[in-house]
């Protein structure tokens, strides 16, 4: 698709609020570049640009655009066509899921990052806590959160699920998602805009993310 605008996605290799935004720029066909830094020892026109010190930041034309709800909204508004409801109530339940979805992400990077057992076993249960609360609200046929069709507020959960795959594959995490759950991750992570949403060397760079992090997990797998 041609694109109206020049886009510039900010971008963190490891984060998940980049990637929901990436999903979404893929999704579409919309022609964008990503600049990679590190938030956590971020360049001066960075810090110009970011009020919270974050990424995503979306230039667009040059203009900054931050936090990655909002990003979604704008590609969505601006590149048909919208991956929203038309329904206005369920397009606001809609934005109400990736709301919690930012908020098991939370939950899901206490997890893998705590330190010790105790912080583990909490933000685990939390985590599961949310998971069942996610699966009351999808669609029971599926496969994504309102059926066949994928939605916007899909885009956000491709992340999450695929840290929670990571974690299983490399770092041994024993959680089990529930029967629909599973079959949700599953048709998100094949998905090519998925795929190709992080760099290639993802499970390198998810796994050393791991290891600098001192994370329990990870260091209970290898004791
Ligand atoms: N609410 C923000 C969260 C973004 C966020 O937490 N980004 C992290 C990386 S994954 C970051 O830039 N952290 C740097 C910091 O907090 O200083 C969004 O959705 O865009």
């Amino acid at each position: 698709m041609s694109t109206p605008h020049k886009l510039e996605l900010v971008s963190f290799k490891i984060c998940p609020f980049v990637q929901r935004s990436v999903i979404a720029l893929n999704l579409k066909g919309v022609e964008y570049s990503l600049t990679h830094i590190n938030p956590h020892d971020a360049p001066d026109w960075f810090k110009a640009i970011s009020p919270l010190g974050k990424v995503p930041v979306l230039l667009v034309d040059g203009k900054p655009l931050f936090e990655s709800a909002v990003i979604l909204e704008y590609l969505d508004e601006v590149y048909p066509p919208s991956l929203h409801p038309a329904d206005p109530l369920e397009k606001a339940q809609h934005r109400a899921w990736i709301e919690f979805c930012s908020d098991l992400i939370g939950r899901q990077f206490r997890m893998v990052t705590a330190k010790d057992e105790t912080a583990f076993n909490e933000a685990y249960a939390s985590l599961q806590q949310g998971l069942q609360r996610l699966e009351s609200v999808v669609d029971a046929t599926g496969p994504f959160f309102a059926g066949s069709e994928l939605k916007l507020v899909d885009t956000v959960y491709a992340p999450l699920f695929m840290r929670l795959s990571l974690a299983r594959r490399l770092a041994g995490l024993a959680l089990d998602l529930s029967t629909r759950l599973q079959a949700w991750s599953d048709a998100l992570l094949g998905m090519e805009a998925v795929k190709t949403s992080v760099v290639e060397d993802f499970d390198a760079v998810f796994l050393n993310f791991l290891t600098m992090q001192e994370s329990w997990l990870l260091k209970r797998q290898q004791s």
